[in-house]
């Protein structure tokens, strides 16, 4: 059960708090938003988010933020947050895979940190207050996966001189470097493994040709400079954003030949803005396009110590220097709309209004203290030729309620409507479908939630069936494979796992090893779910865990006694360091009666790993 507080998107009381005492709460600290379709920054609407360093990863943006309690006068921060998106808009909740009680010698002040990737491995780096000394400290984290759980990985801090914001950059040539630092700004040299470092700290020089001068006569601290460095590498020119100017902050930037300088100041990144009196900066490159994430006050009840992360995009001119942003509601465009047909996890969201989101019994994270009219905005869903049906998973430890599927805003087109039963727990969960119509093309989704009063039920995922198959939809079971192996079969030899560390979308994806046949991978009996004579297309993603095979997917049609094999997708060759999607058009017929269908990933020729995600085959 979480601590009483308010929420931040709408002053209401969290699951467990007196309502008397949450109502004057709310009324007092934070006014209630009220109206329709909101635009999607900041980011996160659920908690309060601050301090973005964003990873791009295995074609995903991961988000690692800090997170701000509810109605703080401080920066009062017990743990870290993680999401993660494909298309820039909707992001979906990892939860808190790292907190104070990560690192035991660490006292509080979850601040300020950046994640990288190197050895198959997630690294973590915080500043943290040590307890033994009473000094911030720069702790490590590390991870086999992009959203935790992280442990600490030396049981003490890597470094201690009193100063904060890690950021971490690794070289073309491999050396790796951890920057940090306020009032000061410091480098060590990281060794290969990440957890240890090589010479001693280094104070970078503030010099005003470097970091700009500061206006005024500020004891200390003649450049702009204030802390949170954000240390890459752009066409041979390094970067450091940096936030400038303490308070309000603005977001500035120096670029430098080599990693450790000579710094010459470029200008502002991004001017103050707002009731947040700090800026953090995190910037990457991701599907061709460079992202800003920074930080404000925007959410209702936010400030300097209620904060937001939010993201722009942006060009970088022809000369690599960086243009100034201001902070919009908007954000920016999608790049790639969601697949309704594939199962969705409900905490990837657009825009949530009312709602919060917990650990889920059944993996990752569900929707939950749901209440009368709260929402959630999910961008951009390709719908297609059309939506037959939508079914969702959900848990009422009261009487549940139902799920208006809304077009276009939370009060468009009502497409369809599913009743939600209470189901004896918030936990326990039951599977509920409605029909659905004139949910074509591509809209904003809304699942509007209504019901009594009180909290109504949880939402773990959402999926839609389609048209194109009569009503029939995917005729795969478990296509996003994230209820493990369920439905899936190892075809002759192999061996068959649902890994977290490794995913296209959702929290899981499906391995096969030990094969000795190129014609072994997983497979699925879809024998009494086809249709004589239909045209299925199908997707699949897969990536290799060894080598560059050659995949393609297909179905074994045994009608009559005799079998036959349908080439479902052309054979792309598919790799360790990214994901690859299969999809083609095929006819399927047979003559007689059919007796076996089984539709399968495989190689062309040899006999190693891959794994597969988000399958469909309709
Ligand atoms: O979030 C706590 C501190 O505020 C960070 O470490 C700084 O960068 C500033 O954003």
């Amino acid at each position: 059960m979480r601590p009483p507080s308010a929420h931040p998107a709408t002053g209401r009381p969290r699951r467990g708090i007196a309502w008397v005492t949450a109502l004057l709460c709310a009324l007092a600290l934070v006014p209630a938003v009220a109206g329709p379709a909101r635009a999607d920054n900041p980011i996160v609407q659920t908690v309060y988010t601050a301090d973005p360093a964003p990873l791009v990863h295995n074609g995903r943006v991961y988000l690692y933020t800090g997170h701000d309690e509810d109605a703080s006068t401080w920066f009062t921060m017990r743990d870290w947050r993680a999401y993660s998106s494909a298309d820039m808009v909707n992001w979906t909740d990892h939860g808190s895979p790292m907190s104070l009680a990560t690192f035991s010698w660490a006292s509080k002040d979850a601040w300020a940190g950046q994640v990288t990737h190197r050895n198959g491995k997630f690294y973590w780096y915080v500043p943290v207050v040590n307890r033994a000394t009473g000094r911030m400290a720069i702790g490590v984290g590390v991870s086999n996966s992009p959203t935790g759980p992280f442990t600490d990985a030396l049981g003490r801090p890597l470094v201690e001189n009193g100063e904060i914001d890690p950021s971490v950059f690794i070289d073309d040539d491999g050396q790796a470097y951890l920057y940090w630092g306020n009032p000061n700004l410091w480098y060590v040299r990281l060794n290969a493994d990440m957890i240890s470092y090589s010479g001693g700290p280094t104070q970078i020089p503030l010099t005003t040709a470097g970091f700009g001068a500061r206006p005024g006569n500020v004891a200390n601290r003649p450049t702009l400079y204030e802390e949170g460095p954000w240390v890459y590498k752009r066409n041979g020119l390094y970067y450091n954003v940096f936030a400038a100017q303490c308070c309000s902050e603005f977001i500035g930037y120096s670029t430098a030949p080599g990693p450790t300088g000579p710094w010459t100041y470029r200008g502002t990144v991004m001017p103050a803005q707002g009731s947040s009196f700090t800026n953090h900066a995190g910037i990457v490159d991701f599907n061709g396009n460079s992202y800003f994430f920074y930080h404000n006050g925007a959410l209702p009840g936010g400030g300097g110590f209620t904060r937001s992360v939010a993201v722009e995009r942006f060009t970088y001119r022809a000369d690599g220097t960086i243009p100034t942003m201001s902070m919009t509601t908007a954000g920016p465009p999608q790049i790639a709309p969601v697949d309704p047909f594939v199962r969705q996890e409900a905490e990837t969201i657009a825009w949530a209004s009312g709602v919060e989101t917990e650990p889920s019994s059944e993996g990752g994270m569900n929707v939950a203290n749901i209440e009368n009219r709260d929402h959630i905005k999910v961008k951009g869903v390709a719908f297609g030729s059309g939506a037959t049906s939508f079914t969702a998973r959900v848990a009422s430890a009261t009487s549940g309620g139902r799920i208006e599927v809304r077009l276009g805003s939370p009060t468009g087109t009502l497409a369809g409507t599913c009743t939600a039963p209470g189901t004896g727990g918030w936990q326990s969960w039951t599977t509920v479908s409605c029909g659905v119509s004139g949910a074509t093309g591509t809209q904003d989704l809304y699942l509007v939630f209504t019901g009594g009063s009180g909290f109504l039920f949880n939402v773990n995922w959402w999926q839609f069936t389609s048209t194109s198959t009569g009503g029939g939809g995917n005729v795969l079971t478990n296509p996003g494979l994230e209820d493990g192996t369920t439905g899936w079969q190892p075809r002759g030899s192999g061996t068959l796992a649902a890994g977290t560390g490794v995913v296209r979308s959702g929290t899981r994806a499906l391995t096969v090893t030990g094969r000795t046949g190129a014609w072994n991978g997983p497979g699925q009996d879809v024998t009494s779910r086809l249709t004589n004579g239909k045209a299925y297309t199908t997707e699949v993603w897969v990536r290799s865990t060894s080598g560059t095979p050659s995949a393609k997917a297909t179905l074994a049609l045994t009608a009559n006694g005799t079998t036959s094999y349908v080439q479902l997708t052309p054979a792309a060759t598919v790799n360790t360091g990214g994901w690859t999607l299969l999809s083609g058009t095929a006819n399927v017929s047979w003559t007689g009666t059919l007796s076996q269908a089984t539709f399968f990933v495989e190689t062309m020729a040899g006999t190693d790993g891959f794994t597969i995600d988000d399958a469909s085959f309709r």
